[in-house]
């Protein structure tokens, strides 16, 4: 009996990838989730001692020598996750140099962590540094927010004003805005330290034609801010064609940051 399964982050990452793969944004093997666990949380489940294997880092990431991270794997489908996680997850623990990390568990069928890992790690590094609570990053391809990047400028600002603009709860779940990254080649070094620069002063990033990656607390709060994105974007997708064009303007967009006593990103109001 693999203890893992019990293990109630593990539980929580298998039913919140079912959920978004149910939501359509996560076809195939596409997105990727980690998540930073206390060894407390998976010491009662998993012999932390015995290390299966060791998998590569192109970058090194001394910072996390000692650390845990559940992360999906290469290739995995999200929704095989919930009913083979040891199959699809893997716990690793950084090496002491950072140059590598130990698979402790999962990755039964082979294989290693999502080609995105760099840009988690880069991510958890960035974010750690502005919150101290802060554990998951998540990355999915939610169909509305990607159109958008086909028919909308690839414009940080213009692209997070139009979005608050569209329900009136945007600007309350994401007031410090959403970030963009031109396409680029995903899966590398390359867009992963390029994104963990935008993760210093941003929780949300958009990957022109690609997806979305959010980070978080906790497995929910990701979740809910993507979902929110995605909703603001399949508002925009649904109306611009429309005629008549009536939207959140900058003096009701200020007028609803009064009210929750918010600081929308310096500037852009
Ligand atoms: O894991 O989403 O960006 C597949 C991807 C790569
Ligand atoms: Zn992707």
């Amino acid at each position: 009996m693999d203890k893992m399964t019990k293990c109630p982050i593990v539980k929580e990452i298998g039913e919140i990838t079912s959920n978004m793969h149910r939501l359509g944004w996560n076809e195939r093997n596409g997105g990727n989730i980690s998540v930073l666990v206390d060894e407390s949380e998976i010491r009662p489940f998993v012999n932390t001692k015995k290390i299966i294997r060791d998998l590569p880092l192109a970058v090194p990431f001394p910072e996390f020598a000692g650390k845990y991270f559940i992360v999906t794997g290469t290739g995995k489908y999200f929704k095989n996750i919930k009913k083979k996680p040891a199959e699809n997850l893997g716990l690793i623990r950084i090496a002491d140099d950072g140059s590598c990390a130990h698979l402790i568990w999962g990755y039964t069928a082979g294989g290693s962590y999502t080609s995105e890992i760099i840009m988690h790690l880069g991510a958890h590094k960035q974010r750690l540094a502005i919150d101290p609570n802060h554990r998951v990053v998540m990355h999915a391809h939610p169909v509305n927010i990607l159109s958008m990047t086909h028919v909308f400028p690839w414009d940080e600002k213009k692209l997070t004003k139009e979005l608050w603009s569209t329900c009136t709860e945007c600007i309350v779940i994401f007031p410090d805005g959403v970030s963009l990254l031109p396409w680029m080649v995903s899966s590398g070094p390359e867009i992963g330290l390029a994104s963990a620069e935008k993760f210093k002063d941003f929780r949300i990033l958009v990957w022109a034609l690609h997806g979305c990656t959010v980070t978080g607390t906790n497995l929910d709060e990701a979740f809910g801010l993507l979902e929110t994105v995605e909703k603001g974007a399949e508002i925009y997708m649904k109306i611009r064609s429309g005629g008549e064009r009536h939207s959140i303007e900058d003096d009701m967009l200020k007028a609803i940051a009064d009210d929750f006593n918010l600081t929308p990103r310096e500037g852009w109001l």
